[in-house]
């Protein structure tokens, strides 16, 4: 049986195509931490983690998972089996406590390792896709409502997304309003949009807001107030027929479980990284499957791997009610991949191959790590692949 023979994790530092602003940070470029993990039959398996904002917006950033790898979870796991991923998982789980987002990276590496050996890609592992492509939003958080307007019509014209996410709670409650209002007059009914608040409004202003989203015809609105307010999640819910999504609040089966009990939310965002792995993502849906709760296919601004590696978890899915938002791709002005996902009418499709479908461009990760010796590397790459807003 191969064992575990390397694991290293990588701070990769990469451009945006422009700042992205959510109400607790501006995200003006992105750090993904890339797990390599080499195997005794000479496999190796990808995996990446990343954060938004550093630790403004959780409670794990990229040097942090780093350090838990390289300290904790590198030197318990190298020696190890590397097909027994589920012991893996426990191992893991016994020597670091939280810590959700290190341990996604791994079980993603321990997967595409073990999908490249049999010749099955993830979603195959994971019993077979239920669905190929997979409906992708856009988020409007340019910081500007010209802008935000004007970036929709393009993507819409281009039929990358006819959905868009819209940030609010950097402002004065009347003023994103009144932004949220510009966009809806706007696009009319050519476009699905949602708000999310990022758990910035308290319960008060948050039912005189949705009031006003109810009627706009905005379709959901996700993470009003704190992830902590249960109990006025719940009452949010109740109190209107626009869908409550819980997105900070939910991360692993047992607060779907707790908010499921508490009738706290319509909708959970899933999220592999929040949820600790890609088998606890599926436990997280499961939860909410039992439970009457619709699913939304989350993200972290998850770079490439990391997408890559929830779609095959979204694709797998029994229910997945309310699309995806893994748009993190899109955002990076250059990427450290050769194999790109696509995104063509108003939908993602993940490359056909083994494991994730992922090969690393060597140069680019070269470049772009932060520890790398020099600037020697040539860095002038030419524009990335999509369509993207500017
Ligand atoms: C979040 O809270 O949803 C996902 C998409 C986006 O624009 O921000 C992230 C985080
Ligand atoms: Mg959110």
């Amino acid at each position: 049986m191969p064992h575990i023979e390397r694991l290293s994790a990588i701070l990769v530092d990469l451009p945006i195509v422009r700042p992205h602003l959510l109400a607790m940070t501006a995200v003006e470029q992105r750090t993904l931490v890339i797990v390599r993990l080499l195997c005794s039959d000479g496999i190796e398996g990808l995996g990446e983690a990343t954060s938004i904002g550093g630790l403004a917006y959780g409670e794990e950033s990229p040097e942090g998972v780093k350090l838990t790898i390289d300290t904790f979870l590198a030197p318990a796991l190298i020696g190890k089996e590397a097909t027994n991923i589920n012991a893996a998982s426990a191992l893991a789980g016994r020597v670091v406590k939280g810590n959700p987002f290190a341990k996604a990276a791994i079980e993603t590496a321990l997967l595409d390792a073990e999908g490249k050996r049999r010749g099955l890609s993830i979603t195959e592992l994971l019993g077979g896709a239920v669905r190929d492509a997979l409906p992708v939003l856009w988020t409007l958080a340019s910081g500007d409502t010209a802008r935000d307007i004007a970036e929709a019509e393009e993507l819409l014209a281009a039929r990358r997304h006819r959905v868009f996410k819209i940030k609010v709670g950097r402002l004065p409650l009347s003023d994103d309003l009144a932004h949220v209002l510009a966009i809806r007059r706007a696009l009319g009914d050519r476009a699905g949009l949602t708000v999310d608040v990022n758990q910035r409004w308290e319960e008060a202003e948050a039912a005189r807001a949705i009031a006003t989203l109810e009627d706009a015809g905005i379709d959901l609105v996700e993470q009003p107030i704190s992830k902590y307010n249960r109990a006025g999640l719940a009452r949010l819910a109740a109190r209107f027929v626009v869908p409550i999504m819980a997105d900070e609040a939910v991360c692993g089966p047992e607060d779907a479980f707790d908010l499921a009990r508490q009738a706290a939310a319509d909708i959970f965002a899933l999220k592999i990284a929040k949820s600790g792995g890609l088998h606890a993502a599926r436990r997280t849906a499961a939860v909410a499957d039992a439970a009457g709760v619709s699913l939304y296919g989350g993200t972290m601004l998850d770079g490439t791997i990391g997408s890559v590696a929830a779609a095959h978890v979204f694709r797998a899915l029994p229910l997945l009610q309310w699309g995806t938002e893994l748009f993190g791709p899109l955002l990076l002005k250059d990427d450290i991949v050769t194999t790109l996902p696509e995104y063509k009418d108003f939908h993602l499709h993940i490359r056909p191959g083994a494991g994730l479908g992922i090969e690393l461009d060597e140069n680019k990760l070269a470049f772009y790590r932060r520890d790398r010796s020099s600037r020697s590397t040539v860095g002038n790459f030419g524009p990335v692949h999509h369509v993207v807003p500017r």
